[in-house]
């Protein structure tokens, strides 16, 4: 069924059939012949340099096993690419594909420090709880992470530095796909994935007329998203003196509304099936609660399982408190335009920073993984408990 399904490219959101994907050939490696790399217009098209884009060629087959011999060399390969942009398909993509989660937040949401803390949790401790691979999609991936986001807030401890708009910042996203077995014990074993696709974008860009034609297709083509909300941004968080809010997270939420229901064609009073995290970000801002009464302080409970009372509470704590903070307009915005929302409450660096720089404790998420592990759960790739019963 799913081999027959066409599928969203991550990285220019074009929809493919499965047989118009490409091959690529895996070239020359050791004592491996292989063509020889050539550059490719269409990628250093959609990169905008030619400087990572000298690759072997890609070439059409009817390769319906989702391996094809390359006609140059004759060497098999099971790499694939979009035909559109010729980045690469992993395989397990292309075998689940629609789980395209999109991150969005207005400008110091804290997207980047997220972005940057939340790999890094993956690729590290939850992933090992979820006995789950985040594997980056493609070589600039990998390279852009290291650089503009592990280097210097995980190493140097340094704060990111502000996001300008898609005009100036990288235009093209980090690709990551989240892999997860699933072992049963009278089933057949199951792998599934998830496309994690971050764009590190201004918040202001999704309202703007520079928000560029990759950005609206990439809202058009989310299957989930996350949407990060600083808490000292709402409207009763801050002090009578403050500038007025530059970016209100419901302008956010609406603007990615449209895209998506552009895409999914439905009428005004349907709601859409795409799950939606809220996330308040920094919540270490908020000050220090009751020991215990505070589910959102708690550290989450549960390993390798989405524990659905730690769930409700921190759901109902944080709506109490956009409530609270006068921004019970946006829980209910998104009860009226979603099948399926949830609030979340996380802090990526555990601690307010010291200036520019990360507090002296060091990096300490806290539930950063949270709105992640729902998501998987929406999805079928983790289970849920009750441990309370019910
Ligand atoms: N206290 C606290 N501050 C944070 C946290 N994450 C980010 N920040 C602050 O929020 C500011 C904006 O974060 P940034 O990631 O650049 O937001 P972006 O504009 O959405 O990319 C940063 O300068 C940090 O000082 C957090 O977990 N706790
Ligand atoms: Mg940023
Ligand atoms: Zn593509
Ligand atoms: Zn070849």
């Amino acid at each position: 069924m799913s081999g027959r399904r066409d599928v969203t490219c991550p990285y220019c959101f074009a929809s493919v059939a499965p047989r118009e994907i490409l091959f690529r050939c895996r070239g020359r490696a050791g004592r491996r012949g292989g063509c020889a790399p050539v550059l490719d217009e269409e990628l250093a098209a959609y990169t905008g340099s030619t400087a990572n884009a000298s690759l072997p060629p890609v070439f059409a087959a009817p390769g319906r096993s989702g391996r094809a011999e390359c006609p140059g060399c004759g060497g098999p390969t099971g790499n694939r690419a979009c035909p559109r942009c010729h980045n690469p398909l992993p395989a397990a993509y292309c075998a689940h594909p629609g789980r395209i989660v999109a991150l969005v937040g207005a400008k110091n949401a804290g997207k980047s420090t997220y972005i940057a803390v939340l790999l890094h949790e993956l690729m590290n401790r939850v992933g090992t709880e979820l006995d789950a691979s985040l594997v980056a999609c493609d070589d600039r991936t990998i390279e852009r992470y290291r650089r503009d986001f592990a280097r210097p807030l995980l190493t140097e401890r340094r704060l990111p530095p502000t996001t300008t708009s898609a005009a100036t910042a990288p235009r093209e996203p980090l690709v990551y796909l989240l892999t997860r077995t699933r072992r049963a014990r009278l089933r057949r074993d199951r792998t599934d994935s998830l496309a994690l696709v971050l764009f590190d974008s201004a918040g202001e860009d999704l309202r703007s007329r520079e928000v560029t034609d990759l950005h609206l297709r990439y809202l058009e083509a989310a299957d989930a998203v996350v949407l990060l909300v600083d808490p000292m941004e709402l409207p009763g968080g801050r002090g009578a003196g403050d500038a007025p809010v530059q970016d209100d997270p419901i302008d956010i939420i609406v603007r990615v509304t449209e895209a998506l229901r552009r895409r999914h064609g439905t009428a005004p009073g349907e709601r859409l099936p795409v799950p939606v995290a809220v996330a308040l970000t920094k919540i270490d801002m908020l000050g220090a609660e009751p020991p215990g009464q505070s589910a959102l302080h708690r550290s989450r409970s549960g390993s390798g399982v989405l524990d659905l009372d730690d769930r409700d509470a921190v759901d109902a704590q944080v709506r109490a408190l956009l409530h609270d903070r006068q921004a019970g307009r946006l829980d209910t915005y998104l009860a009226q335009q979603y099948t399926d929302h949830a609030l979340f409450g996380l802090s990526a660096l555990g601690a307010a920073p010291a200036g520019d720089r990360v507090g002296a404790g060091g990096v300490r998420p806290h539930r950063a993984e949270d709105p992640l592990l729902w998501l998987l759960y929406r999805f079928g790739m983790l289970a849920g408990t009750r441990p309370g019963g019910g």
